[in-house]
């Protein structure tokens, strides 16, 4: 029930404790001041976030990109750089343009920390900051932080990983592959005709379509496949600790059943394909090359007849 207010409390509340459960945020903080630096990190790294700590604020760009944080912690007065300032600079950086920064400072005047929020921080914790507050602040806003993160990296049709998410997840498990000699697939699938599904009963009736696919694949593989949406009417999968037969062997089963759902559109029944092309992730030298390899498969299914799979 969409409207159900208790209910949803209750659940969010439970998904809330879940997943704060679970957190390993990556907090980086930056202060001048070594030794309470010093005490940040610990409180930070013993309250089960990983922390990169930094006292020189020249090192900030090359830091954030190696560590990647889900928050930024910042002083106000850092010698000759000013927090503000590079909070302003990072917000003219398209990668870091979202990242939650919040500042602490013993500045008391409310003028200035207007200020300090106007140049781009997107909150204000006044010192001295007890260490369960800190604690706290960081849990919650790197939880937050990759809840957003989640949400724009998935394609809103589907629900699927969006083309870039999918395509570093795919190299992560490429580099998987690699350094522990697992056996992974990864797989193009492409609908078969789909243009003229659209043509002959719209956009629509086709957006339908690729849902269908979306949920038979997501209900069908394992919660550790990585299912994307590579582009419109096409997906990628990456299959971890799977040998060949047996992607092939899903696949075909998939392929199937697929083509055995009927749509309905006004006062037509139809019902669409997909085809697929595999190829094993570990005979490549990189992920790039495994998916050319896929899609070049997916090329000759789609002469040989559509509606099935090749490796
Ligand atoms: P083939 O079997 O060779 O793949 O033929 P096809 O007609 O499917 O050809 P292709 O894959 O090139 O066609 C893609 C079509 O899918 C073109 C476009 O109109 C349609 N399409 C792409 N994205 C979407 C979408 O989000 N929704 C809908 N309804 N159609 C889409
Ligand atoms: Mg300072
Ligand atoms: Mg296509
Ligand atoms: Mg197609």
């Amino acid at each position: 029930e969409p409207h159900d207010i208790p209910a949803l409390v209750d659940r969010v509340e439970q998904l809330l404790a879940e997943g704060l459960a679970t957190l390993t945020g990556r907090v980086m903080i930056v202060d001048d001041d070594k030794e309470l630096l010093e005490h940040y990190r610990l409180v930070l790294s013993s309250g089960g976030l990983q922390v990169r700590a930094l006292d020189d604020p020249s090192r900030l760009l090359s830091e954030l990109a190696d560590f990647r944080p889900d928050i930024l912690l910042m002083d106000v007065q850092m010698g000759q750089y000013d927090g503000p300032v590079l909070a302003r600079m990072l917000r003219f950086q398209s990668e870091w343009l979202s990242l939650p920064i919040i500042f602490f400072s013993s500045e008391e005047d409310r003028d200035l920390q207007l200020d300090v929020l106007a140049r781009g921080g997107d909150d204000f914790v006044t010192k001295p900051v007890s260490d369960q507050f800190l604690v706290r602040t960081a849990r919650i806003r790197c939880y937050r932080a990759r809840q957003l993160d989640k949400l724009v990296s998935l394609d809103s049709l589907t629900g699927l990983l969006k083309h870039a998410l999918a395509k570093t997840e795919l190299n992560r498990e490429h580099a998987r592959c690699a350094r522990y000699g697992h056996s992974s697939v990864v797989a193009m699938l492409d609908l078969d005709h789909f243009k003229q599904v659209n043509d002959s009963y719209g956009h629509g009736t086709g957006d339908v379509v690729i849902k269908a696919l979306s949920n038979l694949l997501r209900h069908r593989l394992r919660s550790t496949d990585i299912i994307g949406r590579y582009g419109g009417e096409e997906f990628v999968l990456v299959m971890p600790e799977c040998v060949m037969n047996e992607a092939v062997e899903i696949l075909e089963a998939l392929c199937q059943d697929f083509a055995r759902l009927v749509f309905n559109a006004e006062s037509a029944e139809f019902s669409v394909t997909f085809s697929a092309g595999v190829a094993a992730l570990n005979a490549y030298e990189t992920g790039e090359q495994a998916i050319e390899a896929a899609d070049k498969a997916l090329y000759q299914r789609k002469r040989a007849g559509r509606n099935g799979v090749t490796v």
